[in-house]
C-alpha cells in the first residue's frame, strides 16, 4: 500500500507539466482505476493538490506544505530511517518524546518530527528555539553497535550530513563549528543534539536531535538569538519545502551512516574537515576550569577537537566551548 502510493508520487511528480492517464497509472502500477482513485483522495486528505480531468487524466499542481506522517513518509528514499514516522504539532522536546520511543522498543530509525517544541533543547542547560513551522525541528533514534565512547563521531556525522544537505540543496556554503554548530556566514542556522543510554561497553540507544532554521524572516528569529542566528530564507531569499529538506537530509543521513558504520571515521573526518570553521587558525577555548587562546589544528581520529595546550603542547578535547575573534 505504502510502496505503491510512494511510487505514484514519485510518476506524478516527475510529470509535473502533463496529464498522465488514469489508464497509464493503472499499468504502471498494477492496480486498478478505481484504486488509483482512491490512492487520489488519500493524496488530498494530506495536503496534495491534485488536478483530474476526464479525458486527459491526472496531474499534480500543488505539495503539501504541511508535515505529516504521510507527507514525510511518501517520496522517501530511505531503507529503513524515517519508516517509523512520530509527527506531532507541538511538543515540549522531540528529544523526550524520541527517548520515551526508544525506551518502548521502538525500532533503529523511527524519528520524531514537531511543528514547534515549547522547550526545545541544547547542550546542558541552554535552549532551542523552535518556532512553529519555520524549521526543522527532529529526533531520530538509533541503535548502533559501535563503543559508547565513540558516540561523540556520531555528532560529527550529522554535522558534515547536514552541510552536505544544505550545500547541494540550497547552494549556500556552510560551515561547521566544533563540535555541532553549522554557520552560514558567521551565523549559526542549525545545532545538533546527541544523547545516549549505554553501558560501560554497549549503547542502548542514541538519539540524535537536530534543528534547522529554515524559514524564519528578521523577526521570527527571535530577540536573544538575532544576532547570533540565521536561517535558510534570510540566507537564500526564498522559502524551503520544510518536507523535502527532511526527506534529503533522512537519505543523505541513512547512506553516510551506514558508509561509517562499515568503513569508520576517516572518511568524515575529512569532510568535516573540509566545511571546518576557522581550521589552522587561533581560536579561544573555555573548558571546565581554563580559558586559553591557541590554533585550532583539526579533528582527531576518534572526533575530538585537536588544539595544544597553554604550554604550547599538542592536545586531544574532548569536551570545550570554542569561540573566535570577530
Ligand atoms: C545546540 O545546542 O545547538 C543543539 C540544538 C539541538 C536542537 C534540536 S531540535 C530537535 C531536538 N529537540 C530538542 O529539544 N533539541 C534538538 P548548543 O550548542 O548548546 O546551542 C544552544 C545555543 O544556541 C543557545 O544557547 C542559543 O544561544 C543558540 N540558539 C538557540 N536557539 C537557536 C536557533 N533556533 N538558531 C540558532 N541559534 C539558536
Amino acid at each position: 500500500m505504502e510502496s505503491t502510493r510512494n511510487k505514484l508520487i514519485e510518476i506524478l511528480s516527475n510529470n509535473k507539466d502533463q496529464y498522465i492517464s488514469g489508464q497509464d497509472l493503472s499499468e504502471k502500477l498494477q492496480i486498478s482505476r478505481s484504486a488509483i482513485w482512491k490512492h487520489m483522495n488519500e493524496l488530498k486528505k494530506d495536503g496534495y493538490e491534485i488536478e483530474g480531468k476526464s479525458k486527459k487524466g491526472y496531474r499534480i499542481i500543488q505539495f503539501p506544505n504541511k508535515l505529516s506522517e504521510n507527507t514525510i513518509k511518501w517520496g522517501l528514499k530511505t531503507n529503513w530511517l524515517g519508516k517509523e514516522v512520530i509527527h506531532r504539532e507541538s511538543v515540549n522536546s522531540t528529544q523526550i518524546i524520541a527517548h520515551d520511543a526508544a525506551r518502548d522498543g521502538f525500532p533503529n530509525g523511527t524519528i520524531v518530527v514537531a511543528d514547534e517544541q515549547t522547550k526545545g533543547r541544547g547542550r546542558i542547560t541552554r535552549s532551542w528555539h523552535s518556532r512553529r513551522d519555520k524549521g526543522m525541528w527532529l529526533s531520530m533514534v538509533l541503535r548502533p553497535e559501535i563503543e559508547p565512547n565513540l558516540a561523540p563521531q556520531l555528532t560529527l556525522l550529522t554535522a558534515t550530513v547536514l552541510a552536505e544537505v544544505l550545500e547541494s540543496y540550497t547552494n549556500i556554503k556552510p560551515q561547521i563549528k566544533w563540535p555541532n554548530d553549522i554557520l552560514v556566514n558567521k551565523r549559526k542556522v542549525a545545532g545538533i543534539l546527541t544523547e545516549m543510554q549505554a553501558e560501560q561497553d554497549r549503547i542502548w540507544y542514541v538519539i540524535i536531535g537536530v534543528g534547522l532554521n529554515v524559514n524564519h524572516n528578521e523577526k521570527e528569529l527571535s530577540e536573544v538569538i538575532k544576532r547570533e542566528a540565521t536561517s535558510l530564507k534570510l540566507e537564500t531569499n526564498k522559502e524551503w519545502a520544510l518536507k523535502e529538506i527532511i526527506q534529503e537530509f533522512l537519505h543523505t543521513f541513512e547512506k553516510s551512516y551506514e558508509y561509517y558504520l562499515e568503513n569508520g571515521f576517516s572518511n568524515i573526518k575529512r569532510k568535516w574537515e573540509h566545511y571546518g570553521f576557522k581550521i589552522g587558525q587561533e581560536i579561544s577555548i573555555k573548558t571546565f576550569n581554563e580559558e586559553w587562546n591557541a590554533p585550532f589544528l583539526g579533528i582527531s581520529e576518534d572526533g575530538a577537537l585537536v588544539t595544544k595546550t597553554i604550554d604550547g603542547n599538542t592536545t586531544k578535547l574532548y569536551s570545550a566551548e570554542i569561540d573566535w575573534f570577530r
